[in-house]
């Protein structure tokens, strides 16, 4: 039953892609610092309320990045470490619980342990948590990550923490020492917490007023993304003054959904907008942001997932992928029809979105026949069936 998982993933493998752009490379060598944007959708990006803006400092950052506009959230019951999981490895999370807590003692091809063997670089995460939430401490040596900076490093006071803990403004002010300190070149993982359900912030830390919807967790979202994008400025600050920017690329996503089913009438009557499953499902976009100083800006459109991330930023910094069992595509050559393949068994290309039983046109909003679906819903379940394999067999243990 191993051999037969092994041969299907042999087998897909080699249809992947194996195109290259004149972009292969082109951040190679270079520092890589990816930021976990708690809890961020996609629809604060551009958007203003009462003529402000909710993210001024991402708006201008997306001018000069390649900004994907159509990301889903793929993650499932492990919230920010499954998202963890997808960049660092390209498989899918678990249908049900955490991989990070299934299963630690997995052997996997994680990025650490790729950009180590490639370009020997060092790896760590800054995150103001403890350490055991998410079980991070053991995966992170799983994955192979050097240092794990968490709340035992950072100066924690009643003053300077909300909600789960250090807000996202101390958080990365504290961590520039430690990040100034390593042997380059770095991949930098900061995971924000701010921006976390149920959304609480001090007045004098509220760079925007709450929103007016009939729901209070929606108006208050807006102030603590609002603070997140003050935290990813002032951030940036500091790595221009230290001479820590040029030399960087940075990956912004965001890790899942902030406001559940629950609560979505209040983005409804943000957006001015009914709550259709479609409209639901346009909701669970997340945004993701590459930014290479000195390049242009560039917004790509093509339906991608959080597990796509890693092909990506493989490809800018020259790493081939066509031999890596994993299921994520590089966006930059990504085929639209391609599905994009959710958790729930929601299924989405460019222009088919299957949700709920139902095969919709993204152009003309309207339910279709199933059958126009039918051929991602397979490779979907296919997909998944085999990530689940990988995973639950630790069948990468015999690629190593
Ligand atoms: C906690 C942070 C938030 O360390 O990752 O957890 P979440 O509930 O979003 O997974
Ligand atoms: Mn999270």
């Amino acid at each position: 039953d191993e051999k037969d998982a092994r041969e299907l993933v042999d087998e897909f493998i080699q249809d992947k892609q194996k195109e290259r752009t004149d972009l292969f490379g082109a951040a190679k060598g270079k520092n890589v610092v990816i930021i976990s944007l708690e809890s961020t959708q996609n629809f604060v990006i551009n958007r203003s309320i009462n003529g402000e803006e909710i993210t001024p400092f991402l708006n201008d950052l997306i001018k000069e990045s390649f900004y994907f506009s159509t990301i889903y959230d793929q993650a499932a019951q492990g919230k920010t470490s499954d998202a963890e999981f997808m960049v660092d490895n390209g498989l899918y999370p678990l249908p049900s619980g955490s991989v990070f807590v299934r299963r630690p003692e997995n052997t996997f091809d994680s990025l650490p342990k790729i950009l180590k063997e490639e370009g020997n670089y060092t790896s760590v995460t800054f995150h103001g948590n403890d350490r055991e939430f998410w079980n991070r401490e053991q995966m992170y040596n799983t994955l192979g990550y050097d240092h794990y900076f968490s709340k035992r490093n950072y100066n924690v006071t009643s003053e300077n923490s909300i909600n789960y803990g250090i807000k996202d403004i101390p958080f990365f002010n504290q961590s520039m020492d430690e990040l100034s300190n390593l042997s380059e070149p770095y991949y930098a993982k900061f995971i924000t917490l701010t921006n976390h359900f149920p959304f609480l912030l001090e007045k004098e830390d509220q760079f925007i007023e709450p929103a007016n919807t009939e729901v209070d967790v929606v108006n208050r979202y807006i102030t603590t993304v609002r603070y997140l994008d003050e935290s990813l400025k002032q951030f940036f600050q500091l790595l221009k003054e230290q001479g820590m920017y040029e030399d960087t690329i940075f990956v912004l996503y965001g890790d899942h959904y902030g406001i559940s089913q629950k609560y979505e009438s209040g983005v409804h009557e943000l957006l001015g907008q009914e709550a259709t499953p479609l409209n639901h499902l346009e909701l669970q976009q997340v945004p993701l942001i590459i930014h290479m100083p000195g390049e242009e800006g560039k917004v790509i459109d093509t339906a991608g997932g959080q597990v796509d991330i890693r092909a990506t930023v493989l490809h800018l910094l020259g790493i081939a992928t066509d031999d890596k069992m994993a299921f994520g595509r590089d966006l930059l050559v990504k085929n639209p029809d391609d599905p994009v393949i959710i958790r729930d068994g929601s299924v989405i290309t460019n222009d088919y979105a299957y949700i709920d039983n139902l095969c919709y046109s993204k152009k003309s909003k309207e339910v279709v026949a199933r059958k126009k679906c039918l051929q991602y819903q397979e490779i979907a379940r296919e997909r998944l069936e085999l990530s689940d394999q990988i995973i639950l067999g630790d069948l990468l243990r015999f690629s190593e």
